[in-house]
Parts: C-alpha cells; sequence; structure tokens
C-alpha cells in the first residue's frame, strides 16, 4: 500500500481537533494499512473543499465513508466482521447520527458560542500575519454560520441545539454501557465514528454544555482512554 493520508494539525490534546480525520486515521489502523500522514491547513486545498482525504498509488479518496469504502474493496476490509446484519444496520445508523448532527452541534459550540469562538479563532487562525489574522476568521466564521443555516440546525435556539447534542451523546452512552467497545469486545467502523466525536466532545478547553453532557457519561472517559491507548498510543508522549 502507498497510502498518503492528508488531515488537520492536532490539537487540544486529542489526536485531531477534526473528528473526521481522526475517523480516517482509525480506519487506516483498524485496515492494517501502510500510510504516510500529512497536515494541511487550508482545507479549500483539498480534492472537495473538506479533510480529510487519501491518495493510494494515483487514486485520490475524499470522505470518510468513501475511505472506508475504499479500504474494504481494495484490500478486502471488513470493518464489521462479527457484526449480525442488524447490528449493522444500527452502527450504520449512529454513525450518521454522529456525523449529520451531533457534528453540526460540535461546530456550532465552536464557531458560534461566543464562550468558545476567541480560543477556536486563536487555534486556526492566530499564527497569520496581524491584517489576514483579523480578516480571515470572519469570512471563515461566516462561512460556518451558513453551512450551519442551510443544514437546518443553525436556525435553532443555542438551547435546543445542545440539547440535540445531549440526546446524541445519551444514545451513544447507552449503546457503549458496559462493554469495551460499542458492540462488544472488539472494535469496530462504529468506534472508529464513535470515539473521535467523544473524545472531541470532552475537551475541557472549550466548556460549556457540549462538555457537560458529555461528562455526565461516567462511561465515555474510560473508553476515550481505551480508544486511544488501542490506536494512538504514541500521542502525547
Ligand atoms: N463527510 C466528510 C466530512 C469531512 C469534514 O466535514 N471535514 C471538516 C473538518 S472536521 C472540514 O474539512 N471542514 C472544512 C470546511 O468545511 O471548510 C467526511 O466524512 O470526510
Amino acid at each position: 500500500m502507498a497510502i498518503k493520508y492528508i488531515q488537520f494539525q492536532s490539537g487540544f490534546g486529542v489526536p485531531s481537533p477534526s473528528p473526521f480525520c481522526m475517523k480516517g486515521e482509525i480506519l487506516l489502523k483498524m485496515a492494517g494499512a501502510e500510510y504516510q500522514t500529512e497536515i494541511m491547513d487550508d482545507p479549500r486545498k483539498a480534492p472537495k473543499g473538506k479533510l480529510p482525504f487519501l491518495t493510494d498509488d494515483g487514486t485520490e479518496v475524499a470522505d470518510t465513508a468513501l475511505i472506508q469504502w475504499h479500504l474494504e474493496s481494495k484490500y478486502g476490509v471488513d470493518f464489521d466482521a462479527g457484526l449480525t446484519m442488524e447490528q449493522r444496520a444500527v452502527s450504520h445508523a449512529m454513525a450518521r447520527m454522529i456525523e449529520e448532527r451531533l457534528y453540526w452541534v460540535t461546530l456550532y459550540s465552536r464557531w458560534i458560542d461566543d464562550h468558545n469562538w476567541p480560543i477556536i479563532k486563536n487555534f486556526w487562525f492566530g499564527s497569520m500575519p496581524p491584517v489576514i489574522r483579523s480578516l480571515v476568521p470572519i469570512i471563515a466564521q461566516k462561512q460556518v454560520k451558513s453551512g450551519l443555516q442551510a443544514h437546518g440546525i443553525g436556525r435553532h435556539a443555542m438551547k435546543d441545539i445542545y440539547a440535540f447534542g445531549a440526546a446524541d451523546l445519551e444514545a451513544l452512552a447507552v449503546q457503549l454501557g458496559s462493554k469495551p467497545f460499542m458492540f462488544g469486545d472488539q472494535p469496530s467502523s462504529l468506534d472508529a465514528t464513535a470515539y473521535p466525536s467523544i473524545a472531541n466532545s470532552l475537551i475541557e478547553e472549550l466548556p460549556g454544555p457540549l462538555l457537560d453532557a458529555a461528562k455526565s457519561h461516567e462511561n465515555f472517559a474510560p473508553y476515550v482512554q481505551r480508544c486511544e491507548a488501542l490506536w494512538f498510543a504514541d500521542f502525547g508522549q
């Protein structure tokens, strides 16, 4: 395998502040793939304007669902081996919940909520030259705002948006229960999706209702530690 994996820089004490970038890398690790990572600061340079993406012997694959399918079809990996058809259906639905709703709550909590926006602004744009540093975040925040509007979630009151996030985290906490991973003793594709979002919800530097909701589930912190030890053992050392 000659795979190059392109993603954002790490930060906030998690392997990536982008749950999607963490997910793609976990899929590569689960597949036993050999890959090299490259950091990209500006997602506009990515094939679909979003990160992560990979290149594999000249083939570009952009989007973590397509990365999953690529690894399955090209290398014969089954991330959900051992799951029943019913579990696979639940896994699919939960992954879509995480990516199509919880992700947007996370985005809102970082880019719109006034408590966290200055921290996020400094993280992504703080090292830019002075004039650019004051302009680019305004444009970027406007784009996120219109994305949230187009999705629909941005039209709701703050308390309702955070209630959506808390409900999604609650569903994940119940699914995890006291099991090591989402469907038992072995990790599956849902862990590649869920662990990054849970870890990103538990960032102490980004306080607020999303963090509070995540912290209310006692099974999350040990789950995050377990997944980090499995997939990112070198992280932070
Ligand atoms: N469906 C995509 C979503 C990727 C995504 O939303 N990436 C975010 C970072 S978490 C991004 O690059 N955002 C930049 C932008 O939208 O301009 C996937 O599964 O890879």
